[in-house]
């Protein structure tokens, strides 16, 4: 390849550079496919012809608030943009349909104020700044104006901003489709708010990675009548993480309702005879406690408000508290070998205390709760057994208890929000917002980042069909010349993890439904039947672990604790016990199983569970019409003002924001039916007009006269190129005598 033609000797280029990702220079010299440049870091570097791109000398200073809108739309010229905007705190910037948000890391209040929910009302996308309250009145509009359902998809790492974008567009739905009630009651749309900090407190904990982490995945369907107004709403939440229960990992915090109980009021503290955090084995396994942004006893009082306003009612709320400081009491029951038998018993009278303080707040009976921790039955050939479990199984019978019992009452938090806003079952269409976990590699990964990575997979297939495959279709039903851009379909790995029989979830379960299967011959039966799939690979160095080539990059599972966590099982002492509390609430988490689960304690796959959970999600997203936001994690020590190259690029390829601007530069962002476009822009060539026309003829003369080149004209519509129609329309403004800036301004909403 040689140097484009607007390369020269002195042009001013980008080139890669292994520290800054791209770094800026002049052209020196120019040799077959070899560039010279010299960069402003002072170093010379040669590099191939293909591999330097223009920089635009012309480039404003704060930035393009629309990538599509870049003269040179390339990868350095978005990663320009991103930092200059960053820079002076203009947070959101679209490319084209997409927004894209950076977490600042500080708090912005000017930019989400009730006076700029009223500004964005009704306005144009693209007339005010890029904002999520902008894609959330675009997409209440679109539900009013073409009666379909809406969806909103917001992606992006942990502590990328999902969340508290999640919540801004919740707010901007509750502020079009709230209704003035004057009864007293709670509304629906105060309801759907508070519920964030409720399941916050129960869902969200500190993490290396976000001090407000959500550990489960959300979808918020808010559901409305025809006239446009919130009738109902119904939160469906996926796969929280249930092993920080009992295990925290230094620096990172279990669950925040822990430390707020802990925190509470000194009445409700000696109520629910907890005290220091530090004393409890659930906490304490990690040295962080408290939280600089975060005050414990001050949320303890927050969340029991949202909770009335959710529909919580005291006796229901003290019921819930009681569970949280049983299960930290629980935690505190260590175990050694008994005096008499093998079998495990509590370690000693502090272990003694907790465990009938654990059964005091469960409501059950503490000998009861002891041998459920410490004994099973087994029932062989009609005979009943007991067995003692030794100290080691007994802690891991305790855990288990801990882990179950907490996640059934989350569930419980959320039928119960669920119930209390109530479904519209009537309602015309909803906006779903998405608030899901992102692509995840880390170091070490399990079968969390597998269901994590599954999910984005399923997600990146939906985002590839919308943009990409309904881009190209228009383009082959319009019979326009066009060029296939590439891009990568993830099938493949689909197929690979979640095909029935014969994909790796499918393997999994039936790995879990042989007693004699191990880690160890899952991976093996693993390698055996992907060895020539193109997606799988097996790692050299290793007999246990699988690689997943995955569209954002190759990931390395370990296989060790696959089988067990994919097991839900709830033991049936377990059940037993806590279904004979005399505590409603706790009973009520433990309903009586049907006859033969119970005697069977028949295994249930989470994969499974959550791949049909999964599956539905899609069946409802496919229904409406989707609008993505992408966040961005500018850096990885949560603090304003940095923003990392190379960590920003990485998240902009994983996203698919680079692949979503190169179909929006290869391809014809704008398109226009051929009456609407010469209603618009016969101006410019007004004799077309003359006499009976031809709509093709009189789009072709029109855009004949303009000069534009690359645009193309369809059997219905005329298919612009980037920055074609803001180009006619600022002629036509010019004609018009109207200034042609605020004209353009406008026209970014068709872009
Ligand atoms: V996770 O996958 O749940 O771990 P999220 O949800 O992507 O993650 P979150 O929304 O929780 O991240 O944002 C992390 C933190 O960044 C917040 O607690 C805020 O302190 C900060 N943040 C995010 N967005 C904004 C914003 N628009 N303005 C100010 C922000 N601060
Ligand atoms: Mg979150």
């Amino acid at each position: 390849m040689v140097a484009p033609s607007n390369i020269i000797a002195g042009s001013i280029v980008w080139v890669e550079d292994p520290e800054v990702a791209w770094i800026d220079g002049e052209v020196k010299e120019i040799k077959g496919e070899k560039i010279t440049v010299k960069c402003t870091s002072g170093k010379l570097v040669v590099r191939k012809t293909s591999n330097v791109y223009p920089k635009d000398p012309e480039f404003p200073p704060s930035g393009v608030d629309d990538m599509t809108k870049l003269a040179y739309l390339h990868e350095p010229g978005v990663l320009q943009n991103l930092r200059c905007r960053f820079d002076i705190n203009e947070i959101y910037t679209y490319t084209g349909g997409i927004l894209i948000a950076i977490n600042p890391f500080q708090r912005l209040p000017h930019l989400y104020e009730n006076r700029v929910m009223e500004k964005y009302k009704g306005a144009n996308v693209g007339e005010l700044s890029p904002h999520p309250f902008a894609i959330a009145d675009s997409a209440y509009r679109q539900m009013i104006k073409e009666q379909i359902s809406q969806a909103i998809l917001v992606s992006g790492e942990s502590g990328a901003g999902k969340t508290e974008s999640t919540k801004m567009l919740m707010q901007y739905l509750a502020f079009m489709g709230g209704r003035n009630n004057n009864t007293g009651e709670r509304s629906v749309e105060q309801k759907v708010l508070e519920s964030n900090p409720v399941l916050e407190a129960f869902g969200n904990a500190k993490t290396v990675r976000n001090n407000n982490s959500s550990r489960f995945g959300k979808f918020v369907e808010i559901q409305f009548d025809g006239r446009g107004r919130i009738s109902g709403a119904a939160i469906r939440t996926y796969l929280l993480e249930r092993s920080r229960v009992c295990q925290v990992s230094d620096p990172e915090r279990n669950y925040h309702c822990f430390y707020m109980l802990c925190a509470a009021p000194p009445e409700d503290v000696e109520k629910f005879k907890v005290g220091n955090p530090r004393t409890f084995h659930y906490l304490n396994q990690s040295n962080c406690f408290e939280l600089d942004v975060l005050d414990d006893s001050k949320e303890y009082l927050e969340t029991k408000r949202a909770m009335d306003i959710v529909g919580i009612n005291q006796a229901e709320q003290e019921a819930i508290f009681r569970v949280v400081a049983a299960i930290l009491h629980l935690g505190n029951v260590e175990f050694v070998k008994g005096k008499k038998t093998d079998g495990a018993e509590p370690k000693d009278d502090k272990s003694r205390m907790h465990l009938k303080t654990a059964a005091d707040l469960f409501m059950c009976d503490e000998k009861s709760l002891e041998d459920s921790l410490c004994k099973r039955v087994i029932v062989t050939r009609g005979d009943r057994i007991t067995k003692s479990l030794d100290p080691a199984t007994a802690a891991i019978s305790r855990d288990a208890l801990a882990k179950i019992v907490y996640s059934k009452l989350f569930d419980w938090l959320v039928q119960k929000i669920n119930i209390s806003i109530g479904q519209d079952l009537e309602s015309k269409f909803l906006i779903g917002v998405l608030d899901i976990y992102g692509f995840e590699s880390f170091k070490t990964n399990s079968f969390e980042q597998f269901c994590i990575n599954l999910t984005n997979e399923k997600l990146q297939q939906h985002f590839n069909q919308h943009v990409f495959k309904m881009e190209q279709e228009e383009y082959k039903k319009e019979q326009i010349d066009w060029s296939y851009i590439e891009f990568v379909d993830n099938q493949d790995i689909l197929d690979l993890v979640e095909k029935k029989p014969g994909g790796i979830i499918a393997l999994l379960d039936e790995a879990c439904m042989f007693p004699r299967s191990t880690h160890e011959t899952f991976a093996e039966k693993l390698y055996q039947t992907f060895k020539d799939h193109k997606r799988f690979v097996k790692p050299k160095l290793s007999r246990t672990d699988f690689t997943i080539c995955h569209y954002a990059g190759d990931v390395t599972y370990q296989t060790e604790l696959f089988l067990e966590k994919n097991k839900d099982l709830v033991v049936p002492e377990h059940q037993a016990l806590l279904n004979a509390s005399k505590c409603s609430f706790v009973s009520s988490l433990f309903p009586p199983l049907p006859e033969e689960t119970s005697k069977s304690s028949k295994f249930s796959s989470i994969a499974t569970g959550f791949k049909q959970q999964l599956q539905s999600l899609l069946e409802t997203l496919n229904a409406t019409e989707p609008h993505y936001v992408r966040c961005i994690k500018p850096n990885n020590a949560l603090k304003p003002g940095i923003f990392e190259n190379n960590n920003i690029l990485q998240q902009l390829r994983c996203g698919g924001v680079m692949e979503a601007i190169r179909i929006s530069t290869a391809g014809f962002p704008s398109q226009k039916m051929f009456r609407e476009f010469i209603n618009r822009f016969s101006i410019l060539a007004p004799e077309v007009l003359n006499g009976s026309y031809n709509d093709v003829a009189a789009s072709k003369r029109i855009l004949e006269k303009s000069n534009l080149s690359g645009y193309q004209v369809g059997k219905t519509k005329v298919f612009l190129r980037a920055g074609q129609m803001a180009e006619l329309d600022a002629r036509r403004g010019a004609v018009l005598g109207v200034s042609a800036i605020v004209i353009q301004r406008k026209v970014r909403a068709y872009l």
